[in-house]
């Protein structure tokens, strides 16, 4: 008996699947973690027309995006970021004159859809495990299967080269510890290493996530709370302001780089 339809099925997956992943190992822009401030930039870097891959650790994308404030579905934003999400088609209610609420399933998903909409490819299940750097430029994620590397399996990595790299991984800015603490290099903070995240203050946190997203050394980039972590900045809970300003602003200081 022929098994005509699962043939179909299987090779339209692979097929499908490997010519997405061919089409992105050389990009302009990659993106480690699909949080909210990376995937803000992933918009606004693929509507600017750079090719963007974004390499999500986790099975679902969205970072701590979901979870609202302890599993209370819902998050606040400020009115002026409240606008960022208004682009993504994403609905707020006011709760003063200067915050607003989201359904965090609804932020969530927006987020994801609207980054994927605008043409950046996501790759799901997918962890960044180092970096390329040659000649004083961070030029490349070398990436696996999570579930590989969950396994620890000793399986090698491939390679992405990029014009540009986002650490977006959220409170532990894995990428910058590994420029850091594995290749050696000064990044452009007080020290030339990693302040560490402060505890909790709001007010402070939103500014300074915002503040502290810049180029940190020649092709690499922190956006969110990476960037935050990497300067000394506070931790600031469910409230996602700084997060998408921070995604926007970075993806603006890498299109003039770039020279967009
Ligand atoms: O932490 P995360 O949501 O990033 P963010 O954009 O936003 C922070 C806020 O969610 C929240 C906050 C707001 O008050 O403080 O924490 O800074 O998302 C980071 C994503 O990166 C993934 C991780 O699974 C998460 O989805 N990630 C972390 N390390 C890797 C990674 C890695 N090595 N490779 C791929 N993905």
């Amino acid at each position: 008996m022929q098994n005509v339809m699962e043939e179909t099925i299987s090779g339209a997956i692979v097929r499908s699947y490997f010519k997405k992943l061919e089409a992105n190992l050389a990009v302009d822009v990659a993106i480690v973690g699909a949080g909210p401030s990376g995937l803000v930039a992933a918009r606004d870097l693929a509507l600017a027309g750079l090719k963007v891959a974004m390499f999500e650790s986790k099975l679902a994308p969205g970072g701590g995006t979901w979870g609202g404030g302890m599993l209370m579905n819902e998050v606040v934003v400020q009115n002026d970021a409240a606008e960022i999400l208004h682009e993504f088609g994403i609905t707020t209610v006011p709760v003063d004159d200067t915050y607003q609420t989201v359904d965090s399933v609804e932020m969530a998903s927006g987020l994801i859809f609207g980054a994927r909409k605008a043409g950046a490819t996501i790759f799901n299940a997918v962890k960044v495990e180092d970096i390329v750097i040659h000649d004083g430029v961070v030029c490349g994620v070398v990436i696996n299967w999570n579930p590989v590397a969950r396994l620890e399996m000793h399986v090698d990595p491939i390679v992405v080269t990029t014009r540009a790299l986002i650490d977006g991984t959220g409170h532990p800015s894995e990428i910058i510890n590994k420029a850091v603490n594995k290749a050696g290099v000064k990044i452009d903070s007080p020290t030339g290493g990693i302040l560490g995240e402060k505890p909790m203050w709001m007010e402070d946190g939103e500014r300074t996530t915002v503040e502290n997203t810049k180029r940190l050394y020649p092709g690499l980039y922190a956006s969110g709370m990476a960037a935050n972590n990497v300067q000394g900045g506070f931790r600031m809970g469910p409230i996602f302001g700084g997060m998408f300003k921070s995604g926007r602003k970075i993806a603006q200081i890498i299109l003039k780089d770039l020279g967009k």
